[in-house]
């Protein structure tokens, strides 16, 4: 199965992005309660792998800290693929990065090895937005880029499966490993 592990967004964070989204005239936005900061990718994984892990994060001790968003931005250049909210730095979250992903590779999984850019995707673009697509979005980046958006206390992080429907993505929350 196709899993990833995300810090959850409490609902007023999740509901501020939603009205932002609710401005943008493109793209495709991600629903509510799929919105989360990926912490790690895992790719396809069995189920023993997987609980593997499971073990080894669930032994994982670290503490809560705060998480505050610095604008929005797009991946993917002059073709955007992604618009999302920036995190701004905070060195315990890169390292609760690095940890979880220390301990997937312990428990046997090939994370790939990619710059950490935490971000929460407000909505995606396919493969790459066309040019008027592109300038619709540029000028929402112009006028909403800066709208405030409430920090947040970073207090768990969840281990998800990620399945393609018809109707969309679809997130399943398989395990829950508290902060603190
Ligand atoms: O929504 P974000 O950007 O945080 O883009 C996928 C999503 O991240 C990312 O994993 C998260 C949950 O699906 N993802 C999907 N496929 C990926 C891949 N092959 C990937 N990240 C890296 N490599």
């Amino acid at each position: 199965m196709r899993a990833f592990l995300a810090i959850d967004l409490p609902e007023e964070v999740s509901a501020a992005l939603t009205r932002l989204q609710a401005g943008l005239p493109v793209g495709r936005p991600v629903a509510e309660e799929n919105l989360h900061l990926t912490l790690a990718f895992l790719g396809d994984q069995d189920e023993v792998a997987l609980e593997g892990l499971h073990y080894e994060l669930d032994a994982l001790r670290a503490a809560p800290f705060a998480l505050r968003f610095s604008g929005l931005g797009a991946f993917g250049g002059d073709r955007p693929r992604i618009l999302f909210a920036d995190v701004a730095p905070e060195p315990a979250l890169t390292d609760l990065h690095r940890r979880v992903i220390g301990i997937a590779r312990r428990a046997g999984i090939a994370v790939p090895r990619e710059r950490f850019h935490p971000h929460v995707t407000l909505a995606r673009f396919g493969n790459g937005a066309a040019p008027d697509v592109a300038a619709r979005l540029r000028r929402f980046l112009t006028e909403h880029g800066d709208a405030p958006l409430p920090g947040f206390g970073a207090t768990g992080f969840g281990l998800y499966e990620s399945t393609l429907h018809p109707s969309g993505v679809r997130y399943e929350l398989l395990a829950r490993y508290a902060l603190g």
